[in-house]
């Protein structure tokens, strides 16, 4: 059977990108079909019915896997191609452990510690994100581990990737600073090194780009923060 593999996916999406850089990793040969998430394709919704969101993977005859982590375990499982997980079953569940950490603990607090107004509600969110980076940093060992998975790039460091790249992007629009080198050495390193992986390289939405459309939107992502508090 001829795998075909396509990826539904969304200019600037982290979550896209988690899903692309799996298979450029493993080096999967993929079409990238880039949706307008203001106008949903039909493809999309029959294929994420539940969630309706990017990134969804469809596979050969059909089968569709939606969530960005789950899609990069599929990847892994279904291809051929430099591991992303290790294979020690204790190992796996370390990576399964960071990757869910990150997913669970990054998201909210970034997102309005970055667009909130200026304030004490703003700053208690810089300080649980900057929290919640700490034991990403001591992960890296003091710098001692070239990435997550150890030499090679690996699921935890898929799943980190937002902040390798587009963290810097938001910093550098609103002016909050929540990954500096000096409170974070580790991960500026990490950051460094994930981008400038060959094959991460090929799926990274310009960084020029990302800062055009971050700033366009600023005031309607400060508008929801301010609705969502
Ligand atoms: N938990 C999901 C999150 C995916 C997600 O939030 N995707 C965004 C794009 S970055 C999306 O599809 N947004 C459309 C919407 O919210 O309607 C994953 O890991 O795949």
């Amino acid at each position: 059977m001829g795998e075909r593999v396509k990826l539904i996916g969304a200019f600037a999406s982290a979550y896209g990108h988690r899903a692309e850089a799996a298979l450029r990793l493993k080096g999967v040969q993929y079409e990238l079909l880039l949706e307008d998430l203001r106008s949903k394709s039909d493809l999309l919704l029959a294929h994420n019915p539940v969630h309706k969101l990017v990134p969804v993977l469809l596979h050969s005859d059909g089968r569709s896997v939606a969530e960005s982590l789950v899609v990069v375990q599929y990847v892994d499982d279904a291809f051929h191609g430099p591991p992303l997980l290790p294979a020690d079953p204790y190992a796996r569940a370390q990576a399964r452990f960071w990757a869910q950490f990150i997913d669970d603990k990054f998201s909210r607090p970034f997102w309005l510690s970055f667009w909130m107004e200026d304030g004490e509600k703003k700053e208690a969110f810089v300080r649980e994100a900057k929290e919640n980076l700490r034991p990403l940093e001591a992960q890296l060992d003091g710098g001692n581990k070239r990435f997550f998975g150890g030499d090679a790039i690996g699921l935890v460091d898929i799943a980190a990737s937002g902040l390798a790249h587009w963290v810097g992007v938001f910093e550098e629009v609103t002016g909050v600073s929540l990954v500096s080198e000096r409170e974070f050495p580790a991960l500026c390193r990490w950051s460094q090194r994930y981008v400038n992986d060959g094959a991460v390289r090929q799926c990274l939405p310009s960084r020029d780009e990302l800062v055009a459309l971050f700033t366009a939107n600023k005031e309607a992502y400060t508008l929801l923060a301010k609705a969502k508090h």
